[in-house]
């Protein structure tokens, strides 16, 4: 039995995560969390209160991390400002959470010796051609696009530096697009399958050749549950599940699903710098720590994220207008 402290475990991946530890380990789960306008107390509704705290705070705030890390055994950090369109109006919060919260954790973990998992993306490596056969690896240079994936890498490269000049006890994760229930209203999938819901046409950036590789929210916990157990100290991990698809290709998707017209979309303006492609090469996670995704198809994972989204409008009812009404703003 851990103690486990889990940042951001009220928004999206942050709360899969919760639940999916509170199911197949008898861990202790402590969510730290500043209930931004991502974060959501209702998708955490209904744990076993003995296993699971709930503290409401800022990353930022040394003295509450301080002491909160000190009862920890291992923190898992998730936190962070997370949609690319939001840092491209309205940089700051991403500088403030993502830099120096990621700062004040590792400092706190520093000062009390404690194991630390950081969270990120595959962003940080910038994007890839349609054609190119390459994938990215733990070895690809950085080269992070928008203001967000920019404050990711700076992130990690803080995490790294630790290691290497403090002795950080820690790992870092790079994942790629993770889908599944209780993702915001503002992201791709539940954008558009709550846009089919309300009679508004998906809406497309661009041409909608740009692929995203997905991968379901369990299966990106299952690989941070194998990390922080088998990992090596001061490594990166890639983590991915073969799950490459376009933009247009996932709108249509959704759109048959939902007993809607192939063609039933609008292209809307692009997103500014739209990274053209992401693909992770896994390989070092499935070799080195014997992980292995079990969402392999897409298709099916895609259905019951519309049954999700169907059954739990009392979830994401509540943004939804005011959403698609700062979209609209945009153009988008
Ligand atoms: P999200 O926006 O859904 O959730 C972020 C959570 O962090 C929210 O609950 C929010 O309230 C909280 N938070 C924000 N600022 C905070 C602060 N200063 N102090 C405390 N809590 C704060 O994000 P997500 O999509 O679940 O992403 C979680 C993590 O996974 C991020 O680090 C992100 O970079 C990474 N990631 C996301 C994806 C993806 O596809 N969504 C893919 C790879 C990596
Ligand atoms: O309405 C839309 N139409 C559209 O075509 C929206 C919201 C998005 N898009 C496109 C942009 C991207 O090519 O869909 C793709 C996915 O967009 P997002 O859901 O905004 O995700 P992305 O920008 O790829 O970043 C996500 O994955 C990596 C997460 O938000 C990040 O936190 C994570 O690091």
């Amino acid at each position: 039995m851990q103690n486990l402290l889990v940042t951001g475990g009220a928004g999206f991946i942050g709360s899969n995560f919760v639940h999916y530890v509170l199911e197949n380990t008898d861990d202790h789960v402590t969510v730290l969390d500043k209930l931004t306008y991502a974060g959501n107390l209702e998708s955490l509704r209904g744990l076993p209160e003995k296993r699971f705290t709930f503290v409401q705070g800022d990353i930022v705030d040394a003295g509450l991390v301080e002491g909160l890390v000190a009862q920890a055994d291992v923190v898992v950090h998730y936190a962070a400002e997370s949609h690319n369109d939001n840092s491209l109006h309205d940089p700051r919060p991403f500088l403030d959470t993502n830099i120096i919260g990621t700062y004040t954790l590792i400092e706190a973990a520093r000062k009390h010796n404690k194991r630390f998992h950081h969270i990120s993306t595959d962003e940080v490596y910038g994007d890839l051609e349609l054609d190119d056969p390459e994938r990215f690896t733990e070895q690809t240079p950085y080269n992070p696009s928008s203001p967000y994936s920019s404050t990711k890498a700076g992130s990690d490269l803080l995490v790294r530096a630790w290691v290497r000049s403090f002795g950080l006890q820690a790992t870092i994760s790079n994942c790629s697009n993770n889908y599944g229930p209780y993702q915001h209203v503002e992201k791709f999938i539940p954008r558009q399958i709550t846009n089919v819901i309300d009679g508004i046409r998906p809406k497309l950036y661009g041409k909608g050749e740009n692929v995203r590789d997905w991968i379901h929210a369990n299966d990106h916990s299952s690989a941070v549950l194998a990390i922080i157990a088998k990992g090596k100290i001061g490594e990166t991990y890639l983590i991915g599940a073969d799950g490459e698809k376009n933009n247009k290709d996932v709108v249509e998707l959704i759109l048959k699903h939902m007993g809607q017209a192939p063609d039933a979309y609008d292209h809307v303006v692009d997103r500014p710098g739209h990274d053209l492609r992401y693909a992770i090469d896994s390989t070092k996670l499935r070799d080195e720590l014997g992980w292995e995704p079990k969402f392999s198809n897409f298709d099916a994972g895609i259905e019951d994220t519309i049954a999700w989204y169907r059954e739990n409008e009392n979830w994401w009812r509540p943004q939804k207008a005011q959403t698609e009404a700062k979209y609209k703003e945009q153009g988008q």
